[in-house]
């Protein structure tokens, strides 16, 4: 059956701006315009009205096919803003038995929750297909990069899973043609066959800067992502060279770095500043600014950008090892905003362990670049304390490093920000885990009770009584700064 019209279903997540439907919907009018497209967002929805929703938007439209976009899989990031984290912490570690029976509860009502959302999204899935079965259905979106298998499984018969980047599957599924050389995943007689992808996109031969007057055509609840100081987001690039131990996006995104035309995302962004009153920008790429080899088209993007003279204040994920003096100029001038610095660590013996390429020598100076740039943002030091082969030692060199970064940028600047390192399956740390007898083989990264996140959050004996004592006091405690006071109470303890 020839396709002519497509429904995407955005399906529920924590209030974001939908970027990959807009991005899909704008490749395929670009590359099939004949074809009739529209966007249905559930997050505007109540969980109540989402079916009918469902239901109304296909009689309407009535697709050929309905493409669901999925983008969360795991809600639960262990980091000290989760309040999943501070109950089973609480739960593990807390002496206080009221305290441990309130966290159990509460524990168990979020992991409901959870299963909930996600037996909810694939009900939605199946039910479109059981009341339409003659439409097809594709489900693709970063639900699907990681999990693609056991994601398919639970899929009706005949549907499409697509895993990472979709722009040449959407158009073989729109075509007929064979998907043999697409990360899919097709359910056929309850069987899962998977395929590999043989190629990926070539970001910069097709970049062009998303028609924002089609979209609000298609989707016409776009208009409420373009609030005031709402933050939109704009990809620049996809992949990541680097193989930090604990990281998956090589693996959704590949290692090669792929580019879009500087001149097309400052296009981009100019549209949605002078045409939809955009001021906050993300850069939603795996790493804004990965290696050295980035630094000419990095410069030329902002170059791009500040030469436009637009009034944005952005923010991305964003190493700053290796930034030069006119790259931090160029970042401060083009409006970035916020710094989210991942050094996990500030021990070089782990940093180097978990293979984060990053020495801090030259991360000091960046730091001081950053600063004489004129940066005046605050700064977010992830830290993953109890990285493998952590010790008391090598967490007081950690405050100590931070303390010298706060020493650059001054205390007030300075969130440690307290994030444990998540397992996440096809990953190095999965495996060393796995050596470690910390998980079995056949974990699933996907099953959430309050057993399993206990193991798949990175925090074994011995340190992880007192850290997890020290995280729960600061949440306790110091609300509003957690970080900080975690780090002081390490050291005293640890001195
Ligand atoms: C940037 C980013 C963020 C930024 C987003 C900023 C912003 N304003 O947009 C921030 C820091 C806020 C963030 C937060 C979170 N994130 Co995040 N984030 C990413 C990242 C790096 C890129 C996502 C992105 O925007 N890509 C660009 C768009 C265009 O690509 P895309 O969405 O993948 O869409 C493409 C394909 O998926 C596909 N596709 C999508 N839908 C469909 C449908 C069909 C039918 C087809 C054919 C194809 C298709 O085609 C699209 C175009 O190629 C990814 C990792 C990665 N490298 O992909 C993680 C990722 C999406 N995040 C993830 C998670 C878990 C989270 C958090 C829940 C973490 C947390 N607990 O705080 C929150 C959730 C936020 C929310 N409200 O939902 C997971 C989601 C999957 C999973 N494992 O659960 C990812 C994949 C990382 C990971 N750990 O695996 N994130
Ligand atoms: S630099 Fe960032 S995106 Fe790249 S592998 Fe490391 S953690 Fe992942």
């Amino acid at each position: 059956m020839a396709i002519k019209s497509i429904l995407y279903v955005r399906l529920k997540c924590p209030e974001i701006y939908p970027s990959s439907v807009i991005y899909l919907a704008d490749w395929v009018h670009k590359k099939r315009p004949e074809i009739d497209q529209q966007i249905i967002d559930m997050v505007l929805f109540d969980d109540i009205d989402e079916k009918r929703a469902l239901v109304d938007a296909i009689k309407t439209h009535e697709p050929d096919a309905i493409a669901f976009s999925w983008r969360n899989m795991q809600p639960f990031s262990p980091n000290e803003a989760d309040a999943s984290l501070y109950h089973a912490l609480t739960f593990y570690h807390s002496k206080n038995p009221i305290k441990r029976t309130q966290a159990a509860l509460s524990g168990i009502r979020m992991v409901l929750d959870y299963n909930d959302r996600v037996k909810r999204n694939f009900s939605l899935i199946n039910m479109a297909n059981r009341k339409f079965p003659k439409k097809k259905i594709w489900a693709g979106g970063p639900a699907f990069g990681l999990f693609l298998d056991i994601m398919a499984e639970r899929l009706p018969e005949g549907a499409v899973a697509i895993g990472g980047e979709g722009e040449s599957a959407i158009l073989k599924l729109i075509d007929g043609v064979d998907l043999v050389d697409e990360k899919v995943a097709i359910k056929q007689e309850g069987k899962v066959k998977l395929y590999k992808k043989k190629e990926y996109f070539p970001l910069w031969e097709e970049s062009t800067p998303v028609d924002f007057q089609y979209i609000s055509k298609i989707f016409p609840n776009f208009t409420n992502y373009l609030k005031k100081d709402y933050e939109v987001a704009i990809q620049t690039k996809r992949g990541c060279p680097y193989k930090c131990v604990f990281c998956a996006y090589g693996f959704i995104d590949g290692y090669k770095v792929r580019y879009r035309k500087p001149e097309v995302i400052a296009q981009e962004a100019e549209i949605l500043v002078k045409d939809f009153g955009v001021n906050k920008i993300w850069f939603c790429d795996s790493q804004f600014y990965p290696s050295r080899h980035s630094l000419p088209i990095v410069e030329k993007t902002l170059d791009e950008l500040i030469d436009r003279d637009l009034d944005i204040r952005w923010s991305s994920y964003l190493r700053i090892d290796n930034v030069t003096e006119t790259l931090a100029d160029k970042m401060v001038r083009s409006g970035l905003r916020h710094l989210r610095l991942s050094i996990t660590s500030g021990c070089q013996p782990i940093v180097d362990w978990l293979k984060i390429g990053m020495k801090f020598d030259k991360f000091f100076d960046a730091c001081r670049l950053m600063k004489s740039a004129g940066y005046e943002g605050t700064i977010n030091l992830d830290l993953s304390l109890n990285a493998p082969h952590e010790t008391k030692e090598t967490i007081l060199e950690t405050i100590d490093t931070v303390e010298r970064i706060a020493d650059i940028f001054g205390k007030d600047m300075i969130r440690p920000f307290i994030i444990f390192l998540a397992i996440q399956p096809r990953t190095t740390l999965a495996k060393y885990a796995i050596e470690k007898g910390y998980l079995k083989p056949d974990f699933n990264p996907l099953s959430l009770t309050p057993f399993s996140i206990r193991k798949l959050v990175h925090n074994p004996p011995p340190l992880g009584k007192p850290i997890g004592k020290a995280l729960i006091k600061s949440m306790e405690d110091h609300p509003d700064n957690i970080g900080w006071n975690v780090l002081e109470e390490l050291k005293r303890e640890f001195s």
